[in-house]
């Protein structure tokens, strides 16, 4: 009996030691200790063992059982060690590798320029209002002072979707909403896209953008409208920027005037990009007509204003010194990238 015992922990030890898995190792323990196991019959077997030495096998065969139980247990260990090691050598990850390069994009020029014209107004306590881009002719041309009949209004010019309605060639609508709804006094920028039908060039495009500016109080002067626009123009162009205003005619302000800044290029004295004169042309302007306050519900005894208009694509183009209109429409990324 004692020896079977011997040769079962023999070949058991031996077992273990060759086992390269850990279900080799399960195998082993079912075969040896499980419930038809080798060591499990030889307990089976104590009925043939005489009474008196019954415990002195019974004792045997425990202490084989625990023993062999012991190696299992750390063989298993030992393997479920090199196991977890394994799949940590196959699983790593090498934090020094490049990483892949994502392209960042950033705002389209006249994104950047439109945001700098805003900051500037904002800064001046000046509110953004936006407004429809489909309008009713009512807002986009009668309201402004603009009757049947003007060459404004001519369908060489302006975009019909029917007799009442038009795609507007002006953010100013967006302005006499706004008067319309009575809330005084007023002090805002109405930036946004307008339509005409123009053929396209350098300088042209069937839809561009607008940025316009009101402002309606009691004792509103062209003084007003002069220091805001010089010190507009001193922010956006340099401390050094002159400004120039040129009597014009539009017919939604009286008196009107155009307003050039000194070229920024030359400092004035005339260059290639000023076209030799040392002045720029940047927007429009002038006093509020008294028949534009009255017909957006304003009593003009009571109330003055100014109002002014730029293309905010020629702002861009000056300010990034662009030669073409069109290179800010074709999404060119070698163009984009530049800015
Ligand atoms: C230009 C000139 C201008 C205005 C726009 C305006 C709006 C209202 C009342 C009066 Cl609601 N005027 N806007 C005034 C003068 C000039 O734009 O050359 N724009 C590109």
């Amino acid at each position: 009996m004692k020896e079977k015992l011997q040769k079962i922990r023999e070949q058991a030890m031996k077992q273990i030691q060759s086992a390269e898995s850990l279900n080799t190792l399960n195998d082993v323990r079912v075969a040896i200790l499980g419930k038809k196991g080798e060591l499990t019959s030889v307990l089976k077997g104590m009925k043939d063992v005489a009474p008196e030495d019954r415990p002195k096998v019974g004792q045997l065969v425990n202490e084989t059982r625990e023993e062999i139980e012991r190696v299992l247990e750390q063989a298993k260990k030992k393997m479920e060690a090199l196991v977890r090691e394994e799949k940590l050598k196959a699983e790593v990850i090498d934090v020094t590798l490049p990483s892949k390069k994502n392209r960042v994009g950033h705002r389209h020029p006249n994104t950047i320029a439109l945001e700098e014209v805003e900051r500037i107004f904002i800064g001046m306590g000046y509110e953004v209002v936006e407004g429809p881009e489909i309008e009713y002719d009512l807002y986009n041309f009668e309201k402004l002072n603009i009757p049947d009949g003007h060459p404004a209004k001519d369908e060489q010019d302006t975009f019909y979707i029917n007799k009442e309605i038009v795609l507007r060639t002006q953010t100013s609508p967006c302005q006499a909403r706004v008067m319309e709804q009575g809330k005084l006094p007023i002090r805002m920028i109405a930036p946004g896209r307008v339509f005409r039908s123009d053929e396209v060039d350098a300088t042209h495009s069937p839809s561009f953008h607008q940025v316009e500016g009101l402002v309606v109080d009691k004792n509103i002067t062209f003084a007003d409208l002069k220091g805001t626009l010089e010190e507009f123009a001193k922010e956006l162009f340099g401390p050094d920027t002159k400004t120039k205003f040129r009597p014009h005619h539009f017919p939604f302000t009286e008196p009107s005037a155009e307003v050039d800044v000194s070229c920024f290029k030359c400092g004035g004295k005339g260059c290639r990009f000023c076209k030799g004169s040392g002045w720029i042309e940047i927007l429009g302007c002038g006093m509020v007509h008294p028949h534009v306050l009255e017909m957006c519900g304003i009593d003009p005894e009571q109330y003055t204003g100014f109002a002014f208009g730029m293309g905010l694509e020629r702002i861009a183009l000056l300010k990034y010194e662009i030669d073409d209109m069109r290179l800010l429409y074709e999404n060119d990324i070698r163009f984009l990238g530049q800015f």
